[in-house]
């Protein structure tokens, strides 16, 4: 007879999903963004799903051909992803229960510090859960067939599923993390430790990743806003440096600073807010096929022409309501993902096509040009300044305010409560196995300094 796991595990796999696994309720216990009920009250089981990335996609961008299909996979497959757990859920629902897609990305939950962007659920501790992956030094979860360059998908449902095996918590860090490390290496700001652990109580077993230094040093890397290495010896698609990070990387634990540095090198950008808004519309929103899907041709199928990909991308972004915005290429990094392939040697590949390949930065009207060195890219960069208006920066910056703060701004006591009991608990178990103080730092709920810190410190150092 043909049980209710395989009939909805073969339904996901015809609509696309290219991994499929099941973590049931028993399984769900852990941070306040595992828990299901917060997107479906009764919940009691979750499907998790992997898409890959595109490879020969990722490949134009680390090695600086172009940042075009790449931004155009994500976008894709978000929205692939986004529709097959939708269809997973209605198919779900058609059985006689109850059950909800969750978005891809972008949907946090209200915090006073309205930076903290917790999902309003986990994709990756359910992946973890449902025996995708395990974590990796990146935090991203890794998974056997793909390594990390997957993206994730969720659905909860009532129906009471029986799990799928999981894989041993220290998986990826002890088979491959250990001896890799080259993820650790394409971070421009060290977000994560390569000496150093940190782990998390899942289940009732601690699971392993790189300790985070300090996530805001993520949100500059990935939004664009540093972009040089630190070695300085590459660079990636990103068309901003920090001047005071180029030479020395920040204090970490510096937090009101570093917050301050990335508000005003956001707003000094001149166009984070429409920026922003593509990325969270199109992880968040499901949106008609040809918007954007059956808009967006594959791989095999888009020019090479960059024109032609930045109109593509213009009008697919006009599609989902953003207009205007002079670089219709929002994703610039991501690189702790994307190297991570299947096996070390794929990594290594990848690893050496963006360390190898110099550096983007602006030219001549704005658009992205690689050379080779240090130098060249200074000159360019002297010689092509942004060009951003004051007025373009303030409107820029009271937008972005008033979208982060009316989007996520607020607090929802009784899950920072069930979060301060989860540390407690996580740092129990952390002290019983050996390794007091090697927990998972709980975030720091506001800066009240920063607002401060953000008007008092100018920018002022030259390259
Ligand atoms: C916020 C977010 C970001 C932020 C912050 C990144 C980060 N490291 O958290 C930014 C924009 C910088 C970002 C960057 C990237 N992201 Co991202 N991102 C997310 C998102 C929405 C949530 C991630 C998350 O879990 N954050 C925070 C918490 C929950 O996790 P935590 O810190 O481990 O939890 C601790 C505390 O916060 C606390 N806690 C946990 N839950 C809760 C809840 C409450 C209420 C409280 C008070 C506390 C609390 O407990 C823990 C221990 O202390 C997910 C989508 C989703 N819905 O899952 C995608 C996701 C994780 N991102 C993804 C990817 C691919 C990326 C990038 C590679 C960029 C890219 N090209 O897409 C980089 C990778 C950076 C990295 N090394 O992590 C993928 C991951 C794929 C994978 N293989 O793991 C996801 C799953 C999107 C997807 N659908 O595929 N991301």
């Amino acid at each position: 007879m043909l049980s209710l796991e395989k009939d909805i595990k073969d339904f996901a796999v015809n609509a696309g999903a290219s991994l499929v696994g099941i973590a049931g309720r028993e399984r769900l216990i852990g941070p306040p963004s595992i828990d299901p009920n917060y997107v479906l009250r009764g919940a009691k089981s979750v499907m998790a799903l992997a898409l890959p990335m595109n490879v020969p996609a990722i490949y134009d961008f680390l090695d600086k051909t172009s940042s075009g299909p790449h931004n155009i996979d994500q976008a894709r497959m978000n929205q692939r992803m986004h529709r097959i757990s939708k269809e997973l859920a209605d198919y779900i629902v058609s059985l006689g229960y109850k059950a909800v897609a969750v978005p891809p990305n972008n949907t946090y939950r209200r915090a006073l510090d309205p930076f903290s962007t917790r999902p309003s659920f986990s994709h990756r501790f359910a992946a973890v859960l449902a025996g995708l992956g395990t974590f990796g030094l990146s935090g991203n979860v890794i998974t056997k067939e793909y390594g990390a360059a997957v993206y994730l998908g969720s659905v909860v449902t009532n129906a009471v599923l029986k799990s799928d095996p999981v894989l041993p918590a220290r998986y990826a860090m002890d088979n491959r993390c250990r001896t890799c490390k080259l993820c650790d290496k394409t971070c421009t700001l060290s977000m994560f430790r390569d000496d150093e652990e940190e782990h998390l109580l899942l289940n009732g077993e601690l699971h392993a990743r790189g300790k985070r230094n300090n996530l805001d040093f993520c949100n500059l890397s990935c939004f664009g806003l540093h972009s040089i290495s630190k070695d300085k010896k590459w660079s990636n698609w990103g068309r901003h440096w920090i001047n005071d990070y180029i030479d020395s990387q920040p204090d970490p634990d510096k937090r009101q600073e570093v917050r301050a540095v990335l508000m005003r090198q956001g707003s000094m950008a001149g166009d984070s807010t429409p920026r922003f808004e593509v990325i969270r519309r199109i992880g968040k929103n499901l949106w008609p096929r040809h918007y954007i899907e059956d808009y967006l041709p594959d791989y095999d199928n888009l020019s090479k022409n960059e024109d032609e990909i930045f109109k593509l991308l213009v009008k697919y972004e006009e599609n989902v309501g953003v207009v205007g915005l002079k670089d219709p290429y929002v994703l610039t990094c991501g690189q702790c993902a994307l190297v991570c392939g299947p096996d070390f040697e794929e990594t290594k590949k990848r690893y050496d096509l963006l360390t190898s390949s110099g550096y983007v930065v602006p030219g001549l009207n704005g658009n992205m040009v690689n050379v080779k060195t240090l130098d060249e890219a200074l000159e360019m960069k002297a010689k092509y300044p942004p060009r951003v208006t004051r007025q373009q920066k303030m409107k820029d910056a009271r937008d972005s305010g008033a979208v982060w703060m009316k989007s996520y701004f607020g607090f929802e006591p009784i899950e920072e409560f069930k979060n301060w009991l989860y540390q407690l608990k996580n740092k129990k178990a952390c002290a019983q196995a050996g390794l007091a103080g090697k927990e998972a730092s709980a975030p720091i709920l506001v800066y009240p300094r920063y607002l401060k810190a953000f008007l008092s410190k100018p920018n002022k150092k030259k390259p």
